[in-house]
C-alpha cells in the first residue's frame, strides 16, 4: 500500500501549528499521540446529538449512547481478536487497567511466599502496583534484567520460573528502549508451568497488529490516548476464567446485580469491573480512532514506522558521539539516546526551541535508569504521520545542541 503521509497529515489539525515560529515537529508519540479530525468530530457529534448516561434509561438518548458505547466494545473485541465482549473492560488508561489486575488478581491468587515476575524495563505503572501488592501480601517480586541491546535476559527469566511463580507481568514494547519482547515465546513457556502472563500493551497496540488469542496472553492492557483516541480511555482484556474469579476493583453503580442491607451480588462481566458512570465521550472517540487505524491498516502502519525507524537510526548514527539505549533488531519506532555527556534536559530544551517535541528524563522507568546508571535519555518516538524531513530537522537540532553544549 502507498502510504500517503501528506494526506494523512491533513487529518491532524494540530500538526499545522507553529511553535516558536517554526512548524511543529511532534516526536513525542510514545507519551501521547495527536488526534485526527475524525476523532475530534465524533466527540462533538456525540455531545450535539446523543449525550446521555448509559445502561440506565429506556429513553431514546440513553439507548443511543449505550449503543455507541457497547458497539465500541464489540469493535475493540474484534481489533484485538478477543473471544468475547465480556473480556473487554473499559478503564481510564493502561495505568488503571494494571492497577485493577494487581489489586484484584492479588487478592484472589497471591498468598504469602508466592512470587510475581516483572522486568527491569517496565514503566512504573506495571512495576509499582506489583511491588506494592507483593509487599502487602507477603509475596516476592522477581525482576530479570536486560542485555546490552536492551533485550530481556531470557535465561534469567527462565531461571526465575518456579512452582511459587503466580504471574508474569511484562511490557509488550518498552517505552524507553523500544524493544519488542518475544512475548509469544515467553507466554508459551509460562503456560507450560501453568503461569498466566499479563502484557502491558501501552506501547504495543498503536504500532503492531495485536491478536490476544494468537498470543494467548491472559491479560492485555492499553491506553486510548496513545492510539489516536481521547485521554482518559483505556482497555483491560482478560481471559474470562480469571475475570470471573477476581473480585471487583471498585464498588458502586453498574457493577452490582442486587444490593441488600447485609450483602451485594455482582453484575456479569464486563460490568462487574466498570463501576460508576464511564467516559462515554472518550469511548465514542476511541471507536473513531479504531476506524481510523483499521482504514490505514495496522500492518501498513507497522511497515511505514519501520522505515522511519531505520532512517532515523541511520541519520542519528552519523552524528558522532551519540549513545543509543535499545538497539534490538526487534524494535518499535522510537529511539532513546544521549548526546555525549550532555544532560538530557539540556539537550531537550535546545531541541524544543527549534519547534521539536521530544521527551527527556526517566520516562517513568526509574528501575531501568538505575540499571543503566543514567539519569534519563532523550527520546524521539515516531507515529505514522511523521516524515523523513522531520527526522532531518531532529538531526539538525541535535547537531546544534551538541555544538552549544559540548
Ligand atoms: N508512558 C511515556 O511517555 P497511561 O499513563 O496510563 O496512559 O500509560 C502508562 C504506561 C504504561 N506502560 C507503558 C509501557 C507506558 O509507556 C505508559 C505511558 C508514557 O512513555 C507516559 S509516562
Amino acid at each position: 500500500m502507498f502510504f500517503d503521509v501528506t494526506k494523512i497529515r491533513e487529518d491532524f489539525p494540530i500538526l499545522n501549528r507553529q511553535i516558536y515560529n517554526r512548524p511543529l515537529v511532534y516526536l513525542d508519540n510514545a507519551a501521547s499521540t495527536q488526534k485526527p479530525r475524525q476523532v475530534i468530530d465524533s466527540i462533538r457529534q456525540y455531545y450535539e446529538y446523543d449525550n446521555c448516561n448509559i445502561h440506565r434509561g429506556v429513553h431514546y438518548l440513553s439507548m443511543k449512547a449505550t449503543e455507541a458505547y457497547e458497539e465500541t466494545r464489540r469493535e475493540i473485541r474484534e481489533f484485538i481478536n478477543a473471544k468475547s465482549t465480556g473480556e473487554i473492560i473499559f478503564t481510564k488508561g493502561a495505568t488503571e487497567s494494571l492497577n485493577l489486575v494487581a489489586s484484584s488478581f492479588g487478592k484472589c491468587y497471591i498468598q504469602p511466599g508466592d512470587e510475581v515476575i516483572t522486568t527491569i524495563m517496565e514503566h512504573h505503572s506495571n512495576f509499582v502496583p506489583w511491588q506494592q501488592m507483593c509487599l502487602e501480601r507477603g509475596a516476592t517480586l522477581r525482576v530479570p534484567g536486560i542485555n546490552e541491546q536492551g533485550e530481556l535476559d531470557l535465561d534469567e527469566l527462565k531461571c526465575l520460573l518456579n512452582e511459587k511463580t503466580r504471574l508474569i507481568a511484562m511490557t509488550h514494547v518498552s517505552n524507553v528502549l523500544g524493544t519488542i519482547n518475544p512475548v509469544k515465546e515467553i507466554i508459551a513457556l509460562a503456560h507450560q508451568h501453568n503461569i498466566p502472563v499479563l502484557l502491558d500493551g501501552a506501547q504495543g497496540v498503536s504500532h503492531l497488529p495485536v491478536d490476544v488469542q494468537d498470543l494467548d496472553c491472559d491479560f492485555y492492557c492499553f491506553s486510548g490516548h496513545k492510539m489516536y483516541a481521547p485521554m482518559g480511555t483505556g482497555v483491560l482484556y482478560g481471559k474470562e476464567k480469571y475475570l470471573e474469579e477476581m473480585p471487583p476493583y471498585q464498588l458502586g453503580g453498574e457493577m452490582i446485580r442486587d444490593v441488600y442491607i447485609d450483602h451485594t451480588t455482582f453484575n456479569d462481566l464486563p460490568f462487574k469491573f466498570e463501576a460508576g458512570t464511564p467516559n462515554v465521550e472518550g469511548v465514542v472517540g476511541l471507536r473513531a480512532a479504531i476506524h481510523y487505524l483499521n482504514k490505514l491498516g495496522m500492518a501498513n502502519i507497522a511497515a511505514y514506522e519501520e522505515q522511519l525507524l531505520v532512517y532515523a537510526t541511520e541519520k542519528l548514527s552519523s552524528v558522532g558521539g551519540i549513545r543509543f539505549y535499545g538497539t534490538s533488531a526487534h524494535k518499535a519506532s522510537l529511539i532513546s539516546f544521549l548526546i555525549g555527556d550532555v544532560h538530557p534536559y539540556d539537550a531537550g530544551m535546545i531541541i524544543d526551541k527549534m519547534g521539536i517535541a521530544v521527551r527527556t528524563g526517566h520516562h517513568c522507568a526509574m528501575p531501568l535508569m538505575n540499571f543503566l546508571k543514567i539519569p534519563g535519555t532523550v527520546r524521539a518516538s515516531f507515529a505514522f504521520y511523521n516524515t523523513m524531513e522531520e527526522i532531518d530537522l531532529l538531526v539538525s537540532a541535535i547537531l546544534k545542541a551538541k555544538e552549544m553544549l559540548s
